[in-house]
């Protein structure tokens, strides 16, 4: 028997041990290049080939080639001239660049901040609050200040977000018929991928993503093009600026960035600007009423806890936060994905 039963064999601690290695693999074969290299090559490779292009050891690419065919991210053929590795469908897709829904972006947000802040998960637990005082050395007061704390930085969180609206995005915005709303703002929209998803799915909509000047700028300059004519930029700081009139708000992913009384600041200026017969919706990762899972949300969660000042929640917790704002007739989709749907009319 092999089972979580086994009490002689651990099989479930053996495994989440060795969790970290695994992402660690994944991310690294990610950001050497591997499956761009695989990709693009067309026909399979062997491992010196491999080492040669991406100027790395041939006995480190070696055991990485090897280690990622045992996750299942890599096929290998045994041939005349020796092993020769391939992309799965899987890793075309999600794990080279050039994809349409590629996660190259995410991962290498999480190999090379996340995973830092998460060296001091202890501290977080014993304190209560984010590590970037510890893994940056920034001051973890403001998280965004933090967290954007060099063009670099702030660029790099900005394509991991649009990589996750990749694959989400549409689902969440499907969850919902928002067809009535035609004029729409992406508070905290950042890279925009959600908002183009919106306009894509809802060809009579426009889209403007409300975001911090320097995050406007770079959208712009990056990720949206002026051809995009249903999508519109705003600049300002949603706690400390003013939020214009529009029929419907898009909150993805902001309120588990913040605590309970600044998720009540903000939807309380949301409701103010909201048309009446408009509404808010919050795109989140819910918790089960008894907190009992997901487990992606569960460790999600203590995500936010290592790096924001929020945390991810049930359904009735979001639902308390917009009946305090004021929103009543509120409805939840759960997507059976990452992400959730909350809709709030006002
Ligand atoms: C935020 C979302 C994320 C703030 C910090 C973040 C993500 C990673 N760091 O709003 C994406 C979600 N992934 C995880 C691990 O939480």
């Amino acid at each position: 028997m092999c089972s979580t039963e086994d009490l002689d064999y651990p099989q479930i601690i053996v495994q989440y041990s060795n969790g970290f290695l695994v992402s660690k693999v994944m991310f690294t074969a990610c950001e050497l290049g591997v499956f761009d290299l695989l990709l693009e090559s067309g026909k399979p490779l062997s491992s010196d080939a491999i080492a040669a292009h991406l100027g790395a050891s041939t006995m480190g690419m070696k055991r990485l080639l090897d280690a990622c065919v045992g996750l299942k991210l890599l096929a290998v053929e045994m041939t005349q001239e020796g092993a020769l590795y391939k992309n799965t469908e899987i890793s075309d897709i999600y794990l080279t660049k050039s994809s349409p829904k590629s996660q190259y972006h995410i991962m290498m947000y999480y190999s090379n901040t996340v995973y830092l802040c998460w060296q001091y998960l202890a501290d977080a637990v014993r304190e209560g609050r984010n590590q970037y005082e510890r893994a940056f050395g920034v001051s973890s007061r403001d998280p965004f200040g933090a967290m954007y704390r060099s063009d670099e930085e702030m660029l790099k969180f900005m394509a991991g977000q649009n990589s996750v609206w990749s694959i989400c995005g549409r689902d969440v915005l499907a969850a919902f018929d928002l067809s009535p709303f035609t004029q729409i703002y992406d508070l905290g929209g950042g890279g925009g991928a959600l908002a183009q998803e919106c306009v894509s799915l809802y060809p009579n909509s426009t889209v403007t993503i409300y975001d911090l000047p320097k995050v406007v700028q770079v959208a712009k300059e990056q990720f949206v093009s002026p051809e995009e004519r249903q999508i519109t930029f705003h600049e300002g700081d949603f706690f400390n600026d003013s939020i214009p009139e529009a029929e419907l708000y898009i909150l993805s992913k902001i309120l588990h960035d913040w605590d309970d009384d600044k998720c009540r600041q903000l939807l309380a200026k949301v409701y103010e600007a909201c048309k009446p017969g408009g509404g808010v919706l919050l795109v989140e990762s819910l918790l089960n009423e008894d907190k009992s899972g997901p487990v992606e949300t569960q460790l999600y969660s203590m995500n936010m806890l290592v790096q924001t000042e929020g945390k991810e929640r049930t359904a009735a917790e979001y639902s308390k936060l917009l009946e305090a704002a004021g929103f009543g007739v509120i409805q939840v989709k759960r997507t059976g994905k990452l992400y959730d749907a909350v809709l709030g009319r006002k």
